[in-house]
């Protein structure tokens, strides 16, 4: 195999764009260096390489640095072209679709999820988790047509990107690990196998993937994280609110 450079990631324990990155260099069979980084106290390496958004995942290659998780994935995907699965497909039309729906998994469905979370950051949002009941089902409803868009889109399909894993998959992967936490959290179920047979099928296909099923961040330490900063967000929310 030809020389793969030197290979080095900046991401965090948690972070769910850097687990795209993890999980394209692990499944091409890339070796890399790994560092973490505690956001609260920036590294001199990730000022340096991500100047601009100070954000992790940033790919470091050969002293070069790659930045914003999308993006790295197919430097990936072209840097090592060799090296299967091929995460966007060749057909221009395909690849429009594969970038199209990646796109959608960051400004709809993953934007939304934690928005769900936060129910603070839209005042609908806000409005479904303080009061209850009927209100509280609208604001779900709302994520719930994301996901019958993807539950359409997947239909009849092993991954969103077709036969192979791909792009897509890679851009709403983390869902696997997370609703689950999110829905422990808020005590509501999100996804579920009756309403949601395809993607529930494609969750489980994604977590067979041993690359993937060894990569996930433990689940009780995710638990803790996330409560954490959604109790943080409603205390801000309520305190600015008078
Ligand atoms: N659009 C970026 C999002 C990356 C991102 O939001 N990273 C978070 C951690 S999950 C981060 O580094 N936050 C640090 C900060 O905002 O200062 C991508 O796809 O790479
Ligand atoms: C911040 O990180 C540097 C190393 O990058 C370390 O020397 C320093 O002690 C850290 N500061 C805090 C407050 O954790």
């Amino acid at each position: 195999m030809a020389d793969q450079g030197e290979v080095k990631l900046l991401k965090t324990w948690s972070s769910l764009f850097g687990l795209r990155v993890v999980w394209a260099l692990k499944l091409k069979g890339i070796p890399y260096e790994s560092v973490d980084e505690d956001l609260t106290n920036k590294s001199d390496l990730l000022l340096q390489y991500n100047p601009v958004h100070t954000k992790v995942p940033v790919l470091i290659h050969n002293g070069k640095s790659i930045c914003e998780s999308l993006v790295i994935l197919e430097y990936i995907d072209e840097t090592w072209s060799q090296n299967p699965p091929r995460l966007l497909p060749r057909d221009p039309i395909q690849r429009a679709s594969a970038r199209f729906w990646a796109k959608f998994m960051d400004e709809k469905v993953n934007l939304e999820l934690l928005e769900l979370l936060m129910a603070q950051a839209l005042p609908s949002m806000w409005q479904a988790f303080t009061k209850e009941g009927r209100e509280q089902e609208e604001g779900v409803a709302s994520i719930a047509e994301n996901l019958k868009l993807l539950e359409a889109e997947l239909e009849g399909k092993k991954f969103l990107g077709g036969e192979e894993i791909g792009i897509p998959d890679f851009a709403l992967g983390w869902l696997v690990n997370l609703v689950p936490v999110f829905e422990e959290i808020l005590g509501l179920k999100i996804v579920d196998e009756e309403r949601h047979p395809s993607l529930s099928e494609w969750s489980r296909r994604i977590s067979d993937i041993p690359v993937i099923e060894e990569s996930w961040p433990p689940r009780d330490k995710l638990v803790t994280k996330w409560a954490a900063i959604r109790d943080h967000f409603l205390a801000t929310a309520r305190a600015s609110s008078g």
